[in-house]
């Protein structure tokens, strides 16, 4: 998992008093237990259902894919599920992460029928209602570096749009196995920009289209970012972009072949400070207003406390509402022994 290599994080959380939502600090990148579809009980046949799907899953040492979908039982026990890999991930590398999700997710939501979990490498989701075929932007995640692009701003910004629409493009333009697309560029002599977007296979080319579009405008909100590096992680679709090669570089991603290959190699820089932003619905409301709120808790506030912290801890929580019923809840954290300035 690679952003377990990310030693300081701040998480800021969006909490919706409708959906429970559990960080975990070393497995998923996160999860959410969705209990707005019902809950199940140890002795239910919906959950007799969920363990045939992980057991067929886990015995099963023959896969050549990188999308699992999956529906056991008869409504209302059925049980739907979908599984997605990187495009640039090799099948053993997929299928161990599959069968990690499927240990994992049901372990840490036991009582919730939907789950969905995120690794760097995978997306499980399962839930009671259909969810093949249908393009859900939430709930989502999105991570943004904290190191900032100093020099030549705009023509960076001008290399990363054309970067990111060229790969919505790509993504979506793939097959019902496949909707992925890789690509980098360099923006003078500066620095260079590497870029990753995939869709669930199962989505049409219109509704890939559309996750991703949504999904560039929610990370480069008015056009423009200096963040160096950002990702938004959705049920539907995953966008990401860092100043550092961080997927397998596989010259032609295209759909699985009936061999297995070997598995790429992969180059890793440590990534720098992040910033996780977790986003439950679609934001309510003014959105300005819920931009400006989150920024100034994060950066005025928790930002400022945790590098107040000593030696032992430097380590800051807090919230704002946003409304009666929204509230942003923020956590941040460094490893004591940075500076203040760090
Ligand atoms: C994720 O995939 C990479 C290859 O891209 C692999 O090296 C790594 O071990 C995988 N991570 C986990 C946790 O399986
Ligand atoms: C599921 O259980 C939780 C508490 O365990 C409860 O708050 C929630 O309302 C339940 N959901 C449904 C749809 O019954
Ligand atoms: C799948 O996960 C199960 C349970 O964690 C483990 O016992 C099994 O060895 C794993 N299978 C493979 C092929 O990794
Ligand atoms: C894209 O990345 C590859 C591999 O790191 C590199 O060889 C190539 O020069 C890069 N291209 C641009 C335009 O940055
Ligand atoms: C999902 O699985 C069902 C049943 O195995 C299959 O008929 C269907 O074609 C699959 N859909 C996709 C998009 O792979
Ligand atoms: C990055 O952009 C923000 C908002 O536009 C701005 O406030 C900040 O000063 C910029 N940071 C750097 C290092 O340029
Ligand atoms: C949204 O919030 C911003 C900043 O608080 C404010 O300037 C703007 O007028 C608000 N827009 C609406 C439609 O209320
Ligand atoms: C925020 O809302 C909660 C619950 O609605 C309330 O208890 C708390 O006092 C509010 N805090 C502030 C700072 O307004
Ligand atoms: C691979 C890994 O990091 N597994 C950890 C998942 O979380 C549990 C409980 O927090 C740990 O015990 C595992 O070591």
């Amino acid at each position: 998992m690679r952003i377990s290599k990310v030693v300081h994080y701040i998480h800021i959380l969006i909490q919706f008093h409708f959906i429970s939502i559990v960080i975990s600090q070393q497995n998923f990148t996160a999860h959410y237990c969705i209990d707005t579809y019902g809950n199940y009980t140890s002795t239910s046949i919906y959950e007799a259902n969920l363990n045939t799907l992980f057991s067929s899953i886990s015995s099963n040492t023959q896969i050549n894919s990188r999308f699992y979908n999956f529906s056991i039982g008869e409504e209302p026990d059925q049980v739907n599920g979908i599984a997605l890999c990187g495009g640039d991930l090799a099948f053993q590398d997929c299928y161990k992460c599959v069968n990690d999700s499927i240990t994992m997710l049901p372990r840490l939501c036991p009582t919730q029928k939907e789950a969905i979990g995120w690794y760097d490498n995978c997306t499980l989701r399962y839930a009671s209602r259909t969810i093949l075929g249908s393009q859900e932007e939430q709930p989502s995640l999105m991570l943004m570096s904290t190191k900032k692009v100093t020099n030549n701003v705009n023509q960076f910004n001008q290399v990363l749009g054309t970067l990111l629409s060229r790969l919505r493009n790509d993504a979506s333009k793939g097959d019902s196995q496949l909707k992925f697309a890789i690509g980098n560029d360099s923006y003078g002599s500066f620095g260079s920009i590497y870029a990753f977007a995939q869709c669930s296979p199962d989505l049409s080319q219109r509704d890939c289209f559309n996750c991703i579009g949504d999904y560039i405008r929610g990370m480069i909100p008015s056009g423009s970012t200096n963040n160096t590096g950002a990702q938004i992680l959705g049920p539907s679709c995953k966008l990401r972009y860092e100043d550092y090669l961080f997927y397998n570089d596989v010259p032609s991603p295209s759909s699985p072949p009936t061999a297995a290959p070997s598995p790429p190699t992969t180059v890793h820089s440590p990534p720098s400070v992040y910033l996780v932003y977790y986003v439950t619905a679609n934001i309510i409301g003014n959105e300005t207003r819920f931009m400006e709120l989150r920024n100034n808790m994060m950066n005025d506030k928790i930002a400022v406390n945790a590098a107040l912290g000593g030696s032992q801890k430097k380590f800051a929580t807090d919230y704002v509402n946003i409304s009666a019923f929204q509230t942003i809840y923020g956590l941040g954290q460094c490893t004591p022994d940075l500076s203040p300035t760090a």
